[in-house]
């Protein structure tokens, strides 16, 4: 069931319909008839007008259909008065996404994160006596976080999500001191919306064997590997949840420790499924997403992917007028990715800079610090002196490449050793090929 307010098109609603259909498909349920109404404003009784309720009534009673899919978020009050008068199970969007998660979530990690997501969406249902899915056996909407938790009173459940949130809490740690471990090499996120192609395309960069179907929500964990993009070029890359429109809000919330692998990379590659045709409409919803998440900011890749099956030559032209900074590929075949690897590289690198800095030649521990955040490129021992001295020293000169978020790092160094000039010819030149590929 599909409502028109006065703010959005038809066409709108009939693609996020054609959407729900899809993700009930996902949840393993037949679809025997859709609605639409349009509405001057949404009724806060039962969202929709009380005609079209009652011929949503007549048209179950007549199929024998046993539950209703709302395509917006109803308040409790309005899933409570519906299912009085429909006489049936009743989802809205939100209710139906998270048990496509629950269904589909794997790690602990994931099953955590969906959980509480289902606990606080039932908390905020339950405080009004809404309990109906407690009565429920079998069928979609069921997989629940438990019998048990949701018979027993809200206190119970706010237990629950206490734990929840602890445990979700050591997970960030854990992940935290993981990433730190490998804060040297630069990261790259596929963010896009599902069923895109971002574990198409991770499987054949990262040769890994993420799980790629044509369904909605595949992936619901993030996975991560070192790659080379180039000789000598490693990255890490990492696939994770792909974004829909009117994703539940709580669910971003609790996806939380998975999402923080796009929050923290340096930089992210949108994967767009070119083939769809609302995928401009795709499109502005990740980047509504990405904005949510208070990551747009970063530098990003578009990557246009299907075009094996792209409509028509002419739309693949446009688009490459349109967006002469993307990538153009195949992730399942292959097409495209040697291009798509330069193409990564230059944005990777059009994002550092290089910097020289004099150093007296005992400041041993700095010269390792600049190693481990930069490339050095070369290095230089020479005569230098300081400012306001009158006396020579031995000091080396390091030209290196560092990435910005080093920035911190670098720029009190700057500082420390902005009074040391040069004097003297070089004494010798070492440009470090040890180091070669690191940045
Ligand atoms: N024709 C064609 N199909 C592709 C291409 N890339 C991926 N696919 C298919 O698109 C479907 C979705 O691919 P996935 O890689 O699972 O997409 P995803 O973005 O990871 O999706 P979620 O994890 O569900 O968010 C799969 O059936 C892939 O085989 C491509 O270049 N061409
Ligand atoms: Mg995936």
């Amino acid at each position: 069931m599909g409502a028109v307010l006065p703010t959005e098109s038809k066409r709108e609603v009939e693609d996020s319909l054609a959407e729900l259909q899809l993700l009930v498909d996902t949840a393993g349920a037949d679809v025997t008839d859709t609605f639409i109404q349009n509405i001057s404003r949404i009724n806060s009784a039962t969202y929709i007008g009380k005609g079209k309720v009652l011929e949503i009534k007549a048209k179950l009673d007549e199929r024998k259909t046993d539950l209703v899919i709302f395509d917006d978020e109803l308040t409790p009050i309005q899933l409570r008065n519906l299912e009085r008068v429909l006489e049936c199970k009743l989802l809205d969007r939100s209710a139906l996404i998270l048990d496509i998660f629950a269904k589909h979530a794997r790690s602990a990690t994931a099953k955590t994160q969906v959980e509480l997501a289902q606990l606080e969406y039932l908390r905020t249902r339950l405080t009004r006596h809404w309990t109906h899915l407690s009565r429920q056996k079998g069928g979609i909407g069921t997989k629940g976080p438990g019998e048990t938790q949701i018979e027993t009173d809200r206190r119970l459940i706010g237990q629950r999500i206490s734990t929840l949130k602890a445990r979700l809490l050591k997970i960030d740690k854990q992940r935290t001191s993981q990433r730190k471990g490998r804060a040297k090499l630069t990261r790259v996120s596929l963010v896009g919306y599902t069923n895109a192609g971002k574990s198409t395309l991770m499987n054949a960069i990262a040769k890994t064997s993420v799980v790629a179907e044509n369904r909605l929500f595949a992936t619901l964990d993030s996975t991560t590997r070192s790659v080379f993009i180039a000789p000598g070029r490693q990255i890490l890359l990492s696939d994770t949840v792909g974004f829909i429109r009117k994703l539940p809000h709580r669910l971003i919330e609790s996806f939380k420790s998975t999402l923080d692998e796009v929050r923290e990379s340096d930089i992210l590659v949108h994967v767009i499924d070119v083939s769809h045709d609302q995928f401009e409409e795709q499109m502005r919803v990740v980047n509504d997403t990405l904005r949510e998440l208070d990551v747009s900011e970063k530098p990003t890749l578009l990557v246009f992917n299907k075009i094996d099956v792209i409509r028509t030559e002419g739309q693949l032209h446009d688009l490459r007028a349109q967006f002469p900074e993307a990538a153009f590929i195949s992730a399942s075949r292959g097409i495209g990715l040697k291009e798509f690897r330069a193409q990564l590289l230059d944005v990777i690198e059009a994002d550092f800079s290089e910097m020289v800095i004099y150093l007296p030649i005992e400041e041993q521990g700095t010269i390792a610090h600049i190693r481990k955040i930069g490339k050095i490129l070369s290095e230089e021992y020479m005569r230098g002196r300081v400012e306001f001295e009158d006396e020579e020293r031995d000091i080396v000169r390091l030209h290196f490449r560092t990435a910005p978020r080093y920035d911190r790092d670098v720029r009190p160094l700057i500082d420390r050793f902005k009074h040391i000039k040069p004097v003297g010819p070089n004494i010798s030149t070492v440009s470090d090929d040890n180091n070669a590929g690191r940045l």
